[in-house]
């Protein structure tokens, strides 16, 4: 089977460094379009010549004899279709049908269920640390710890502790033991989540210790490398 040709538009310090890593571990040959941040942070307006929303990451999938091309957008249904079309020796797939779908299940967790709250308490803190003149910064200090405290931070710790449980379940990985997709999908938020100072890594000792052993991957660091040559630290 002749592969088509993968490009990954890549946005630096973003959700697309998953998908490096993904297509690196599964030893895919791929190029990247690389995009910058401006200094708003967002996603330059060219992205948007690609897929209307503009976000990252997106996969361009060409194949090689007609020249068609198709456009994947949403990091789920990303790792869905490369692992699908490009895990043939089930690298990151398992051949256990139940296990299959504990994988499918992540695919769609992380995004809908993990996510919303982590970027709510991003949202939160940049107000906070805004150069908001007194008294609105105290005024707005006040009104964004009392949603944290209220919604997201709550939030976050039963995602976390959700997730920690998972992972001292199934023997210090997501699924059946081993690393799948889903370790490599899920790295992002829970990496952000610590970084960002939103949990303590001592109250997450599985997801340490998880987080430890797939970051020593050779496939992590030579998609690190990539990310770090093109001036992006993910
Ligand atoms: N649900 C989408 C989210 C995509 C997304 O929000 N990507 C961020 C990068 S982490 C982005 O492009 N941000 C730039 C912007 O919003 O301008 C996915 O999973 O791919």
């Amino acid at each position: 089977m002749t592969l088509p040709t993968i490009r990954v538009h890549w946005l630096n310090e973003s959700r697309a460094f998953r998908v490096l890593w993904l297509l690196d571990h599964l030893k895919l040959d791929y190029e990247i379009i690389p995009y910058k941040r401006d200094e708003g942070h967002r996603a330059p307006e060219s992205l948007k010549k690609i897929h209307p929303l503009g976000r990252s990451p997106l996969v361009e999938i060409e194949d090689k004899s007609t020249g068609k091309k198709k456009i994947l957008a949403e990091s789920g249904y990303i790792f869905q279709y490369i692992l699908q079309h490009f895990d043939q020796s089930n690298i990151l797939n398992n051949t256990d049908a139940d296990m299959s779908e504990k994988i499918q299940y992540y695919l769609h967790y992380v995004e809908g269920s993990l996510q919303p709250p982590l970027m709510i308490e991003y949202l939160l803190s940049m107000v906070q640390k805004a150069p908001i003149p007194f008294p609105i910064s105290y005024l707005a200090g006040k009104i964004t710890g009392k949603i944290s405290e209220k919604y997201s931070s709550g939030e976050l710790k039963s995602q976390l502790d959700f997730v920690e449980g998972e992972i001292s379940k199934n023997r210090g990985y997501l699924v059946d033991g081993k690393l799948s997709g889903a370790d490599i999908l899920m790295s992002f938020p829970l990496q952000m989540a610590f970084q960002r100072g939103f949990a303590k890594p001592a109250d997450y000792p599985n997801i340490q210790s998880w987080m430890k052993i797939i970051t020593s991957l050779d496939s992590y660091s030579v998609s690190k490398d990539k990310a770090n040559a093109l001036g992006g630290k993910f």
